[in-house]
């Protein structure tokens, strides 16, 4: 059924598109700092006018990390939403959206502005006792509140669709979204309190010293659900659209709501597997939410299980034979298929890495170096964008009532070469320097020459290589955005998989909010009352801050 819409409502691709483009823009700014900053480190260059390292790698994560995926991610969903809950969205969410984007953009440019004046350079992981100017933390409850609206607009467009097709399970994309902004609302609750309670009042100087491992505590709160923030929508994709971009079915309705309930009841109470080594946290809970933390790995093998089941299915329909027959089957040389399975191949390595992460005795091994950088560039900057990049190819088309053409397939597939092979540089020797114990978040330096850091210099030459590589890409990204923006006018579907025959009926009960999110709340309460607790009433001294 509804397959059947083919044309966007105007006023819904207005909105859609401008989270997209500026999503765009600002990854091309985030590219920018980011080569910069690993020509810099590589040894290769010297940055003018007093440009610091420090004030790019905030600038290029926090474009990249929060900007670029946030803005992408609503857009898509409002283009979803609009898609499977009856092919407009509810005035009200449209109002909301626009009231959303207004919002986040203001905080952007605010905080940009903060970071280009030297008044932020606190890296994106804003960290106490690293102190930036109270308007940078303002700044970011504008984008954070902007992002409430456009959750706010779901929400309200998925009760209408229930409220008026009683009985009727609903579109497995609608309830993947609703959990997505369910899961960010709820985690963004942390920061919320962290930036009102603690930074604000400290970098406004009407308190003398913060709290670090309480703030650090209500950082990590956000911070894990954060990184799953970025994955859900990729898997989104990888459950509704890619079947369909394939030819073939959902393997299970019931399998992929599951794995969104996963996520949400255990992404939350996990964020200490980023503290295993903070001295102010006792060993018990830590090892309480590494146990949660390997729960939640669960969802995406059951995922990775869902998406051979659904290649291997269509294979086989279309008359692949033996075991690995179906591989031959899939659409090669289709970017809309081709750019998300890159992130699905890389997703593997970069998951494996995310377990060492989280083992306690390996991250005493990894954490605060290169390795880390490695892992994320591995899952966010590849698995989710290369995802992100393949909905792209056929998001603009869809909104804007155009078609590509086989060039822009190419051009999109070489595009995804370019970034996997830039990322196999730069990731590969991030990872493996990281081992050697080279820092993350640090300038250029020899460390006076010790022979460790002078071993560790061609790996970060190779780390330039790479992300030189990427920048290519980045560019390469936006001539096939501007080339997809003037198209020649035609129909592209936005693809919408159906669920296989063969599949289970969906059970009610993923629908029972309140006991999905009453869970979430025990298990929150389990894995950081009594810490928190302990944190607040034994604060130790407090930290006076640093500004770089
Ligand atoms: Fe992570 C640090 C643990 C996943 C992002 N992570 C980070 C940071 C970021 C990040 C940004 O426990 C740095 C934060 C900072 O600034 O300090 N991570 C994990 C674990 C997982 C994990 C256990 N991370 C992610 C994802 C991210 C992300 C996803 C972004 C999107 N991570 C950690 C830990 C740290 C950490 C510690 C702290 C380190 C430290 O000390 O600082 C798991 O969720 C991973 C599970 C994934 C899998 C893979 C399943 C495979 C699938 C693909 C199937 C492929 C197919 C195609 C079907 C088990 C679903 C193949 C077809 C063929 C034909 C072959
Ligand atoms: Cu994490």
């Amino acid at each position: 059924m509804i397959n059947d819409i083919k044309r966007f409502d105007s006023r819904d691709s207005a909105l859609v598109l401008a989270h997209i483009l500026f999503a765009f823009f600002a990854l091309f700014l985030g590219g920018v700092a980011g080569v910069l900053q690993g020509l810099v480190r590589g040894g290769m260059i010297h940055l003018p006018m007093e440009i610091g390292y420090y004030q790019l790698l905030t600038a290029h994560g926090l474009l990249m990390a929060l900007v670029f995926t946030t803005y992408f991610i609503i857009g898509f969903m409002l283009a979803g939403i609009a898609r499977t809950l009856g092919g407009h969205l509810l005035p009200i969410a449209r109002k909301l959206g626009w009231l959303g984007y207004g919002l986040m953009t203001f905080g952007t440019i605010l905080a940009t502005i903060l970071i280009l004046l030297n008044k932020a350079t606190v890296l994106y992981t804003f960290y106490a006792p690293m102190k930036a100017s109270p308007w940078f933390y303002i700044a970011l409850v504008f984008v954070v509140v902007g992002s409430w609206m456009s959750g706010l607009g779901i929400f309200i467009n998925y009760r209408y669709w229930k409220k008026t097709h009683r009985g009727q399970t609903t579109p497995l994309f609608a309830y993947m979204a609703v959990i997505t902004m369910l899961l960010w609302i709820i985690a963004t609750l942390g920061v919320a309190v962290e930036v009102l309670f603690q930074l604000i009042p400290w970098s406004f100087g009407w308190v003398d010293t913060v709290n670090v491992v309480l703030s650090r505590t209500l950082f990590w709160y956000f911070g894990h659900p954060l990184v799953y923030f970025w994955l859900l929508p990729a898997y989104m994709c990888w459950y509704c659209v890619i079947p369909k971009v394939i030819g073939g079915k959902i393997f299970s309705d019931a399998l992929a709501r599951l794995s969104f309930i996963m996520f949400l009841i255990f992404s939350i109470p996990v964020g200490f597997h980023h503290q295993l080594m903070e001295p102010g946290v006792s060993n018990i809970w830590k090892f309480v939410q590494v146990i949660l933390t390997f729960m939640v790995v669960i969802p995406s093998l059951m995922t990775a299980f869902s998406l051979f089941a659904t290649f291997e299915l269509h294979g086989r329909s279309v008359g692949a034979k033996g075991l690995f027959g179906w591989f031959k089957k899939l659409p090669w040389k289709d970017v809309r298929f081709f750019a998300p399975f890159m992130g699905m191949l890389i997703f593997i390595p970069a998951g494996a890495g995310g377990l060492i992460n989280a083992s306690h005795q390996l991250n005493a091994v990894i954490h605060n170096t290169l390795w880390v950088t490695g892992h994320f560039h591995l899952t966010v900057a590849s698995s989710v964008a290369l995802t992100f990049f393949g909905i792209t190819y056929w998001l603009i088309p869809a909104i804007l009532g155009r078609q590509m053409t086989p060039l822009m397939h190419r051009l999109g597939i070489i595009q995804t070469v370019i970034w996997a092979v830039g990322m196999f540089f730069m990731s590969g020797s991030m990872h493996s320097v990281g081992l050697l114990g080279s820092p993350r978040r640090t300038a250029f330096t020899t460390y006076q020459d010790h022979p460790d850091a002078i071993m560790w210099i061609p790996y970060h030459v190779v780390m330039a290589i790479g992300g030189t590589i990427l920048f290519v890409g980045v560019v390469l990204m936006i001539i096939n955005i501007v080339m997809l923006l003037s198209a020649p006018k035609g129909e592209t579907e936005f693809p919408i998989a159906e669920v296989s025959e063969q599949a289970e009926k969906t059970p009610a009960v993923f629908e029972r909010w309140g006991v999905w999110i009453g869970v979430l709340v025990v298990l929150i309460l389990v894995a950081y009352a009594i810490p928190v607790t302990e944190m607040i009433t034994n604060p130790g001294v407090g930290a006076k801050g640093f500004v770089t």
